[in-house]
């Protein structure tokens, strides 16, 4: 049978068979994918009203990617104290935000209390706000530096209210690759096992891919298969998120930036190969609100959010740190031919503009 016919069928490719998507041209894959995306949300494209936090910015791992943590090129250390991450909380909610997004770097000087005590006084005064927090790779970083094991870094952040975990840390699954981008950081292996206890308590995550740098689109594949088979196993992941490379002021050599082109191949094969996670999610802080908004018709339902402010890829170049208003956000997309649906964290339908 034909790779296409096999698509249309919805029969699961192998990672030989879906490389050979990346070789179809952009308009017949995403017009399959869009096929996929249209059968299971017709033209919506959901997003959220959210504020993303970024704590501190001191870390005891070294990405090679990563411009956000202090370095020699980033020498600005911060950390924030509760009180300014409450009054951060404070501003978005009266903003409207319902979801805190809080991603850190892995500060070893301030304790397990610093990351846990922000989110617990967070929740003692918002009850009703979502937060989004602890990527695997900080539970490992917790469960490194403190001997604890990953059920009591779990345990720890259900109690002090953390609702969902966002998909970063993931990277790249390839173990040659992520030596070389990330060496020392958690493991492909430990970023899933994180992931399959926190869905086993019922909570539910995102994954991320961090794409566009030094892996081959066979290893992009690879970390694909690897969550779908997670998936079908615990059923607990909400969004893929493909995380276009941004690349200033870093430590990463890449010599060929990916095209426009390939960046839509990459989303619209993730939508194919994932049939088991619902949600794509078009990142626009990596990708460019322009790609976003065409992603939609190459099978990207999720348009992220209103962010209000990013410092992870912003640092690295992306047009993010101040995030978008909702007006803007809603007419982009509604101009670009879809129905703008306000979301909850977990894909609960707020509102249809
Ligand atoms: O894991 C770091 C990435 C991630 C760069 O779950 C970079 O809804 C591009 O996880 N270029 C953190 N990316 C962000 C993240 C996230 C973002 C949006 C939504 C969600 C969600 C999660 O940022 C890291 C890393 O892969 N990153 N440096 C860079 N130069």
């Amino acid at each position: 049978m034909s790779l296409i016919k096999k698509v249309e069928n919805q029969e699961r490719l192998t990672q030989k068979e879906a490389e050979r998507l990346y070789e179809l041209d952009l308009f017949t894959l995403g017009k399959l994918a869009d096929n996929i995306r249209q059968e299971k949300f017709g033209k919506k494209s959901y997003f959220n009203i959210n504020r993303h936090i970024n704590p501190t910015n001191v870390c005891a791992d070294i990405c090679k990617f990563c411009a956000y943590s202090a370095s020699r090129k980033n020498p600005n250390q911060y950390t924030m104290s509760h009180e300014e991450i409450l009054d951060i909380a404070k501003k978005a909610i009266e903003n409207g935000a319902k979801e805190l997004h809080i991603v850190s770097a892995h500060n070893p000087n301030d304790g397990v209390e610093w990351y846990m005590g922000a989110f617990r006084k967070i929740k003692e005064k918002y009850p009703h706000i979502h937060i989004k927090a602890m990527t695997a790779a900080e539970i490992d970083f917790l469960h490194r530096q403190y001997g604890l094991s990953y059920d009591e870094v779990i345990d720890m952040m259900v109690e002090s209210g953390v609702d969902s975990m966002p998909g970063g840390g993931a990277e790249i699954f390839d173990e040659e690759v992520r030596e070389y981008l990330c060496k020392g950081k958690v493991t492909s292996k430990e970023w899933l096992e994180i992931h399959k206890k926190w869905h086993q308590r019922d909570k539910e995550s995102n994954a991320t891919m961090l794409f566009g740098h030094v892996e081959s689109r066979s290893h992009r594949i690879d970390h694909m298969l690897r969550l779908r088979e997670l998936q079908d196993i615990t059923g607990g992941f909400n969004a893929f998120i493909p995380l276009v490379y941004q690349r200033e002021n870093n430590f990463l050599k890449v010599d060929k930036f990916l095209t426009g082109q390939e960046i839509l191949k990459t989303y619209a094969i993730s939508r194919i190969l994932l049939d088991n996670i619902p949600h794509i999610k078009a990142y626009w802080a990596t990708s460019t609100i322009n790609l976003a908004l065409i992603a939609q018709e190459f099978g990207a339902d999720d348009l992220d959010g209103t962010i209000q402010k990013e410092s992870i890829q912003s640092a690295a170049g992306a047009k993010s740190s101040n995030g978008m208003q909702i007006e803007e956000f809603v007419s982009m997309i509604k101009n670009a031919g879809f129905i703008p649906v306000e979301r909850d964290s977990l894909y609960n339908e707020l509102k249809t503009y």
